[in-house]
């Protein structure tokens, strides 16, 4: 039976069905590439930060050292006006990739990227270039081919390995045993720094045991712990990739009975933490990594924007802090 109440139903039924259909057929795929791309932005030759849209997909919230890179990115962008589009991918590459996939069908103008891990990244890479987006690696490197992204900017991860062996060689003239706390398994950080490491170490030390903590305080403590038992009195000192797995490990050091100066200890980073555990006299050395990277990478960004030469490789610029000089450097670290 026709009746007013059936023809009110099916024209409501006719009308959702058509905004639906018409929905589906507005999305963009993900491959898609974005009105705004580098080179031929709608901004032209002469963007400015206002135009720019950033994708930082964040690796996550590990250290002090990834805590002052955030910050970096979020200050640097709120100061020059540039729209950052931030995720934190907890330490999971299925996160990150997740995140640029993301960024890349909203058509972002630039993506930087510090990669949790270095292999893995070809086929996001290719999206990001397919869709005419370059990618500017951060930080930690990746194994792609360096045709796939546009820069890498960061520390040279092999050179702070050698920088921490050089003190060891200082500190054991005489030889010995140490333990290496390294960083996240797979990541260019951990890799750099345990290739130059020992690149760099006399014969004469030998590296008795390696172990992740995964760049934390929470996963360093009980590496440490089980090092004690298995190697009590048998090494003189002790490796960290970054400074958190020193305080962390340091923690389980001291609950040992061990007394600062007892064992030779040298890291990686110079946070705040780093330099107290110098002034304490715990670490012997601080091999400097710096985190704020967020200027540098946002005025390269739009150099893309604009369609301006940049160089493909960027170091940063780092040094050795000891303890001498902790005190009076403490109140002047940014991180
Ligand atoms: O040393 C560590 C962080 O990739 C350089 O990651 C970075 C490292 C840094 O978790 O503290």
């Amino acid at each position: 039976m026709i009746n007013k109440t059936n023809v009110i139903k099916i024209f409501g039924f006719i009308l959702v069905l058509t905004m639906v259909l018409s929905a589906c057929g507005t999305k963009a795929p993900a491959t898609a590439a974005p009105a705004k791309t580098f080179g031929e932005a709608a901004c032209g030759p002469n963007c400015t930060y206002a135009d720019m849209t950033l994708c930082y997909p964040q690796l996550g919230a590990e250290s002090d050292w990834r805590t002052a890179n955030t910050a970096s990115f979020k200050e640097t962008a709120a100061k020059l006006g540039v729209k950052l589009i931030f995720s934190d991918a907890q330490q999971k590459q299925e996160n990150q990739i997740s995140a640029l996939r993301s960024c890349i069908q909203q058509g972002v103008n630039v993506i930087a990227l510090p990669p949790v891990v270095e292999t893995g990244w070809d086929a996001v890479l290719q999206e990001a270039q397919t869709a005419g987006i370059p990618v500017i690696v951060v930080d930690r490197s990746v194994s792609a081919d360096p045709s796939l992204y546009a820069a890498h900017i960061g520390s040279d991860m092999e050179i702070e390995g050698k920088r921490a062996a050089a003190e060891f060689n200082k500190l054991l003239p005489d030889g010995g045993a140490v333990l290496e706390l390294s960083g996240t398994t797979g990541s260019g950080a951990a890799v750099g720094r345990a290739k130059g490491f020992r690149e760099a170490l006399n014969p004469n030390i030998t590296i008795l045991d390696s172990q992740t903590g995964n760049f934390t305080r929470a996963e360093g403590k009980p590496v440490m712990e089980a090092f004690l038992k298995k190697y009590e009195g048998q090494f003189q000192g002790v490796f960290f990739h970054n400074d958190d797995m020193a305080i962390g490990a340091i923690e389980a050091i001291k609950a040992a009975g061990i007394q600062p100066g007892e064992l030779k200890m040298v890291s990686v980073d110079g946070t705040r933490g780093g330099f107290q555990l110098m002034i304490d006299g715990w670490l012997q050395a601080d091999v400097e990594c710096n985190p704020l990277l967020g200027p540098q990478v946002m005025d390269l960004a739009l150099k893309l924007m604009n369609g301006q030469p940049i160089a493909h490789e960027a170091l940063t610029d780092e040094q050795v802090y000891y303890p001498d000089k902790a005190q009076e450097l403490l109140p002047s670290r940014q991180y």
